[in-house]
């Protein structure tokens, strides 16, 4: 495989609903594509940096920087063997894991286009269906917050996911709990706690949860792993976790019992593989986290999903929730189960739809070797 032709386009789709977590409210999201040819095919991928530096020090033009002036040098002429192989070439440049995610996806689509395999074949994907979960934000009222898992519940997604923060966490959890019962419930704070706040997180004991979701500071192994010795509830990281070196510290300092993973956190699917397998081999479950993805993004990590050790439902739900239209044709659908298939086409196996992609664009550009 040669990639001869980088294209960015900066695209802001407006949300459904707003999205609202412990670091604010969105409306709309403002993102990169990536595409990039080679041998006449095209292969896409999306980044997952926002505009702040809110969930990770990366932004949109962070990686449309450090796309375009660094590492679309580093890949552009060359041949790989395998797209597992664009990780390492793009090895110069520190962190940026988000830019370096959306280009190292677009080359395994690419790679999967070329083989006329869909992308879960070659990731290692054992499933044909994935068991999906929703990520509720915080609401204006705690009312609100009850109508919208009514709602999803009904829709059939498998468990729920409540964003927290201090002054929305235990209340909400027991109307939650009130109302619906032993329903699959676990909570996310986007690091809006500290190590202090341990006796008031060990009310949540309480209620049953499958988990608490990165409690504490993106950086802060340590005080993870003394919180999980104050509380019950298992702690799952995601903001802490950017190599997997990082999960394996956590792990054995005890700093959590799950890990959310997000190809956009550890620099694309190679090593998100490489963490899947990690986890695995010491009996920590996986489950796929999300970013309010496009339909292109989201199809992406239908396949990593279909891994075996995604063994618990995912942040990885319908397209109607978040986009409407979506970019692709048709739309990805949750079942009356609460499943998704993963779709079965070469590379992502969605159709993007090209006008659509076009209206939402801001700006693009394009990058051949000299
Ligand atoms: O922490 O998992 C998170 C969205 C944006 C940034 C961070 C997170 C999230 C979500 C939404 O929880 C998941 C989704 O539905 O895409
Ligand atoms: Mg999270």
């Amino acid at each position: 495989m040669r990639i001869d032709r980088l294209e960015l386009r900066l695209l802001r789709l407006p949300l459904v609903h707003f999205f609202e977590t412990s670091f604010g409210r969105v409306h709309d999201r403002t993102f990169v594509l990536v595409s990039v040819d080679g041998d006449g095919a095209t292969g896409i991928g999306e980044c997952v940096a926002d505009p702040n530096p809110f969930y990770s020090a990366e932004t949109t033009r962070t990686a449309w920087h450090v796309l375009s002036e660094f590492l679309a040098p580093l890949v552009l002429g060359r041949r790989f063997a395998h797209p597992r192989e664009v990780f390492g070439a793009m090895s110069l440049v520190r962190g940026h894991n988000m830019a370096k995610a959306a280009l190292e996806m677009a080359a395994w689509d690419l790679y999967a286009r070329q083989q006329g395999l869909p992308l879960a074949r070659l990731l290692g994907g054992t499933r044909t269906a994935i068991a999906s979960g929703v990520s509720i934000g915080i609401q204006d009222t705690l009312d609100d917050l009850l109508a919208t898992i009514e709602t999803e519940l009904a829709a059939g997604y498998q468990r729920v996911k409540i964003k927290i923060k201090p002054g929305w966490d235990v209340e909400a959890v027991e109307r939650v709990r009130a109302r619906f019962g032993a329903v699959p419930l676990m909570v996310d704070a986007n690091a809006a706690y500290r190590l202090e706040d341990a006796a008031h997180l060990a009310e949540l004991d309480r209620y049953g949860l499958m988990m608490i979701e990165q409690p504490l500071d993106y950086e802060d192994i340590f005080d993870h792993a003394a919180l999980q010795r104050l509380i019950l509830t298992p702690i799952c990281l995601d903001e802490s976790i950017h190599t997997v070196r990082h999960a394996r510290d956590a792990i054995d300092a005890g700093a959590c019992r799950i890990i959310n993973v997000k190809p956009g956190r550890v620099g694309g699917f190679a090593e998100s593989i490489r963490l899947h397998d990690l986890c695995a081999a010491r009996g920590i479950p996986v489950w796929h986290g999300g970013m309010l993805e496009s339909g292109i993004g989201r199809a992406h990590n239908l396949h990593l999903s279909s891994l075996p050790n995604f063994s618990l439902p995912g942040d990885v739900a319908a397209s109607r929730r978040y986009y409407q239209p979506d970019l692709i044709d048709p739309p990805i659908e949750v079942s009356p189960e609460g499943t998704i298939p993963v779709p079965d086409g070469p590379g992502i196996g969605v159709t993007v739809v090209k006008e659509r992609v076009e209206r939402a664009t801001l700006h693009v550009a394009v990058l051949e070797k000299p």
